[in-house]
């Protein structure tokens, strides 16, 4: 019985092993460098973990609303919304005059918020692009501004000591070899043209701009593109090779078979998972946690250009938004929060509002974000723990207070639990009830419950492999 047993068990090993070797494919434009890249521009990547995306284009002139109509989906996709004929959309670029345009200005409200990285759209659905290309007439040298707005972006942005990526739209509506699928030869030219054109663009970018650390891709799920996963891989290689440190999002690459993000055998592509729009991984994703990620996340429900009427949908209070930071960080992602400045250059007051209110958060609290991640303990109801690679401190970030008072802590075989206390009040220990080994309460004294707080805890790993070390000797 125990021997049938057995050899039905080296059977069913013998077998799943041929099945795992049938699935395992050839794949030669997947993965493009191994992951996770541990470089320090990869790392710094990492530690930035808030940041700024910018939408920017001609559909902030209308802001929503066509000929009196207004719109109610995101107004950087007016042009399909409302019909408008391309010829028609194109003499917004006659209006772009953006006379309040003030990148140090804008850069100011970025820092005073906190964020150590901005992505900008470079070129969005419709085309136009920010920068004098040397590939099309439909950029910024045709408005009234002429000037490289870009370009003063770029150095605004870096003279505040904020990382700068751009964002590109492979998906373009103005381009005659854009195709949404590829069905005959000539469909296969016409999208092959696209695709020269962007790569060219793409490394004008690199060359224009050497500053710039990282692209953030769009309008790549049409099927042409996921036709094309060799290019997208060669692409990749030669953004890289231009510029060593690149930090590419997943949402550039398809494999040879037409795998997005995650390639054929399962391995990402691109250096960071960029799926999480408009939404986080709820409640608690282990497998996020032990990748690069990124969130990006709009103020209204679903708006990303300048939009003239918020009231059409839910706006999120500061106070949201930052426990969305903190969540994104306390999974090991990086946050990217939304702004769509208006057609005249000027920054809503809504978003400055938001810019302030964030940046009073971490003014006190940016030590439980910036480098921080994971803690490796198990979530408890009261909010989010982070933990700062380097220092290994861990940071309890309460957004829902527990009416008993007590904030639970349930530790690692281990582990021991030093000292709490608030964070910027280091100096005064909380008191800490111990329940059990490993579990504890946390109790502090005097705090507003009313506002989301954070506590610092200092933990005491058991130093197991120096024990062992010492009773073998
Ligand atoms: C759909 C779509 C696009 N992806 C978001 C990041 C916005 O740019 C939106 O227009």
């Amino acid at each position: 019985m125990k021997k049938q047993f057995l050899s039905l068990l080296l059977i069913l090993g013998f077998c799943s092993g041929l099945v795992a070797q049938d699935t395992k494919k050839e794949v030669k434009y997947g993965q493009y460098n191994g992951l996770p890249r541990q470089d320090q521009a990869m790392q710094k990547w990492r530690e930035n973990r808030l940041g700024q995306f910018i939408h920017w284009g001609l559909y902030a002139i209308p802001g929503g609303v066509w000929k009196d109509k207004t719109y109610e989906g995101a107004a950087e996709w007016l042009q399909i919304s409302a019909k408008v004929p391309r010829e028609e959309w194109e003499q917004l670029i006659h209006d772009f005059s953006i006379e309040k345009y003030d990148p140090n200005e804008w850069a100011a409200i970025a820092k005073e918020m906190g964020v150590k990285y901005v992505t900008i759209t470079t070129k969005h659905h419709d085309g136009f692009c920010l920068w004098p290309s040397k590939y099309t007439e439909f950029d910024i040298e045709a408005t009234p501004y002429k000037k490289d707005l870009l370009g003063e972006f770029v150095k605004a942005y870096t003279k505040a000591g904020i990382d700068v990526n751009f964002y590109y739209s492979i998906l373009d509506w103005r381009h005659t070899g854009w195709r949404y699928d590829v069905k005959s030869i000539e469909d296969a030219e016409a999208f092959e043209t696209l695709m020269e054109y962007s790569k060219n663009q793409l490394l004008e970018l690199i060359e224009r701009y050497p500053e710039v650390k990282g692209f953030w891709f769009d309008g790549t799920w049409d099927k042409s593109w996921k036709l094309n996963g060799k290019f997208s891989y060669e692409l990749e290689k030669a953004m890289k090779d231009k510029s060593p440190g690149l930090v590419v999002s997943s949402r550039m690459r398809a494999d040879e078979y037409g795998k997005r993000h995650i390639d054929s055998n399962g391995r990402l592509m691109g250096d960071y998972y960029s799926v999480y729009e408009r939404r986080l991984p709820l409640p608690w994703d282990e497998e996020i946690t032990k990748m690069d990620w990124e969130c990006c996340m709009t103020v209204p429900e679903n708006q990303w250009g300048y939009h003239q009427d918020w009231s059409l949908s839910h706006i999120k209070s500061p106070l949201e938004l930052t426990e969305m930071i903190v969540h994104a960080v306390s999974q090991n992602g990086n946050f990217l929060l939304n702004f769509g400045p208006m057609g005249n250059g000027d920054i809503r007051k809504e978003e400055r509002f938001i810019a302030k209110e964030i940046g009073k958060w971490m003014d006190e609290n940016s030590e439980a974000i910036y480098g921080c991640g994971p803690s490796g303990l198990q979530k408890q109801d009261w909010g989010y723990f982070t933990k700062n690679n380097k220092s290994g401190k861990v940071y309890m970030n309460v957004f829902n207070n527990p009416v008993i008072g007590k904030y639970r802590v349930k530790l690692k075989k281990g582990q021991t639990l030093k000292k709490a206390s608030l964070i910027g009040k280091q100096s005064e220990a909380l008191h800490l009830e111990q329940i059990s080994k490993t579990v504890y309460f946390v109790v502090p004294a005097n705090v507003n419950t009313k506002d989301p707080f954070v506590i610092v805890l200092e933990i005491e790993e058991k130093e197991s492999r120096k024990f062992h070390q010492k009773a073998l000797t």
